[in-house]
């Protein structure tokens, strides 16, 4: 047989089942088509990012000694479709079968399924760059009541041996060292500088291609600084065990208002593309704290994103798809806000997310949960509106990872499968956490009045809306306490000024769509 191994962008693993079962005729096939750049107006660096990386990816089979197949955006036979390059191009080699390893999202998985008959057989490989297979994910979830990452994430601790003892015991005596992450922002701060990849000729030839085709996408080109190349990857990823892990777990939950990556990894992009694999990054952090480089608290904080929230979304992507994503328990019926895709705003944690968004399709996790997320929870945005912008602007963005974090963990729209209560906070918590507050022209202490901050009416205005729903969940006890005892009059002004708020705002529905819809 001589089968066609199609190799999609999010797949570029050296080492992937389906590469090492290929027979020496197999010939290997990479596609850039519009379609996947379209079906949600993905940011043009992680456009530029996935093309480069793919372009890197198919010189280095070609030295293997692989015949390779690559089909570039603008080819004139190019069908701009994923199946419909497959088919094209399985026949042009004349090859008999058609082998694709398991897409990461849903949407591609139906459209394989339901492509139209043709004399070609499609075969599905097992992906196995996760360190929980689907299979032990179901098998995990089955008979439970309720699922919490917290047990999950044990269970692969135990699993994996990652930060274990001779006895089988969590290094440290505890699974868990969050009480001494949460460190707000320090008054001076010297994040480590990101390493710098210098565009080489095939990134050179992709920032133009993409700037030609994906213009009028949000999000800039300018400073495009991703790893395109596994060895890059891992070269950023050295960076990060020595000069941002030892301060990780600290300022995890930190906000800055000029530092866009803090002691974040910024790694999410090429471990989603494959470029590095969950389990060595792991194990290179495990090692940096074994060798006495970094403090257990942010090996261990930093393990449980990769080991447990990455893996643990993944699975409850694939158990609940597709009816996961018409959930919507708040009953949200409110467009996006325009200013999502021009960071025109006066809130200036907003501006400063959205901003940081548009220049690097980055923002950090807490910026995405709690400031830009946070809002769009409180405001009331229905959960598809929120999830195509978070699913187009981020350089990590695939829908099996999204989808959990913005419809469960960010707008609770899953009625709490995933969390155990929506992450509402008020513009204290923003307050505590950056130092936007003091370059904003609203005042964090005001909850009414012309300069209030808009994000405490919002927060009590969501509270008292949902009060059926959520007063009863033991975790928001207290803070219903606080709902309950404030005068009516109070409470009448906080709703009057959280509604004019809402009613001034421009939205958006058509923007930001991708063209196909
Ligand atoms: P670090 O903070 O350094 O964390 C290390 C790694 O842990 C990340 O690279 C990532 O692989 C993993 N990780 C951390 N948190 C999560 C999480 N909640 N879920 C899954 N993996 C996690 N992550 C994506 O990879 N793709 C997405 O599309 C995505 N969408 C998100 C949407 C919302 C609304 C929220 C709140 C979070 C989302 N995340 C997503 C999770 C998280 O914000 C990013 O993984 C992280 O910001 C990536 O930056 P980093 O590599 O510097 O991460
Ligand atoms: C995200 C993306 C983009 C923008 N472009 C391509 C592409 O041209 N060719 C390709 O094979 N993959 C691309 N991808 C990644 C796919 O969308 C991804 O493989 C699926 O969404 C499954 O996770
Ligand atoms: Fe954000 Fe409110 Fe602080 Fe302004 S005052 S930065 S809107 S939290």
């Amino acid at each position: 047989p001589c089968p066609l191994i199609v190799i999609l962008g999010d797949q570029l693993t050296p080492d992937l089942p389906i590469l090492e079962g290929a027979p020496e005729n197999a010939v290997v096939a990479l596609f850039e088509v519009e379609e996947e750049g379209r079906y949600v107006p993905h940011h043009p660096q992680k456009i530029a990012f996935l093309f480069s990386a793919m372009r890197h990816f198919a010189r280095e089979l070609r030295q293997q000694g692989r015949q390779v197949h690559y089909t570039c955006l603008d080819d004139n036979d190019n069908t701009q479709d994923l199946i419909g390059e497959a088919e094209r191009v399985a026949k042009l080699y004349g090859c008999d079968e058609i082998r694709v390893t398991s897409p990461g999202e849903w949407r591609l998985l139906a459209r394989i399924r339901k492509r139209p008959h043709t004399p070609l057989p499609w075969y599905r490989v097992h992906d196995d760059r996760f360190l929980c297979t689907l299979e032990e994910f179901n098998q995990w979830a089955q008979g439970r009541q309720r699922f919490r990452m917290e047990h999950f994430y044990r269970w692969m601790r135990r699993e994996t041996g990652l930060l274990m003892d001779e006895h089988n015991q969590p290094e440290g005596d505890q699974w868990n060292f969050d009480h001494d992450n949460r460190k707000p922002l320090p008054d001076r701060l010297d994040p480590p500088e990101a390493p710098k990849h210098k565009p080489d000729d095939i990134t050179r030839d992709v920032l133009t291609l993409v700037d030609t085709h994906f213009k009028q996408h949000f999000g800039t080109l300018e400073g495009f600084n991703w790893p395109v190349t596994r060895r890059q990857a891992l070269n950023d990823l050295e960076h990060f065990i020595k000069h941002a892990l030892p301060f990780f777990g600290d300022y995890q939950d930190a906000i800055s208002d000029q530092h866009p990556f803090l002691y974040h990894a910024r790694l999410s992009g090429a471990l989603n593309a494959g470029l590095l694999r969950p389990l060595e990054v792991c194990q290179a952090a495990e090692k940096a704290w074994r060798d006495g480089r970094v403090p257990l608290n942010c090996a261990e904080g930093f393990i449980r994103q990769i080991l447990g929230w990455r893996e643990y979304v993944r699975g409850i992507y694939w158990l609940n798809m597709p009816e996961y994503k018409q959930r919507n328990a708040l009953k949200a019926d409110r467009d996006l806000p325009a200013f999502y895709w021009s960071g025109e705003t006066d809130m200036r944690c907003m501006r400063r997310a959205i901003e940081m968004t548009r220049d690097n399709a980055y923002a950090h996790h807490i910026q995405r949960l709690m400031v830009t997320g946070n809002f769009a929870l409180l405001c009331g945005v229905r959960p598809e509106a929120l999830c195509d912008w978070y699913l187009s602007v981020y350089i990590d963005a695939y829908e099996w990872v999204e989808l959990p974090n913005t419809l469960g963990m960010v707008l609770y729209a899953d009625g709490g499968y995933l969390g155990s209560k929506p992450y509402c906070a008020s513009g204290k918590y923003i307050d505590r956490m950056s130092n936007h507050c003091q370059h904003c022209r609203y005042d964090v202490k005001k909850n009414v009045g012309e300069d209030a901050c808009p994000f405490n009416s919002l927060y009590w205005y969501f509270l008292e809306r949902h009060e059926q729903q959520l007063a009863g969940n033991q975790r928001m006890k207290l803070i219903y306490g606080s709902l309950n005892k404030m005068k009516s009059d109070k409470r009448q002004a906080l709703r009057e000024q959280a509604i004019h708020f809402l009613d001034q705002l421009d939205y958006e529905p058509a923007y930001g769509r991708g063209d196909h819809r």
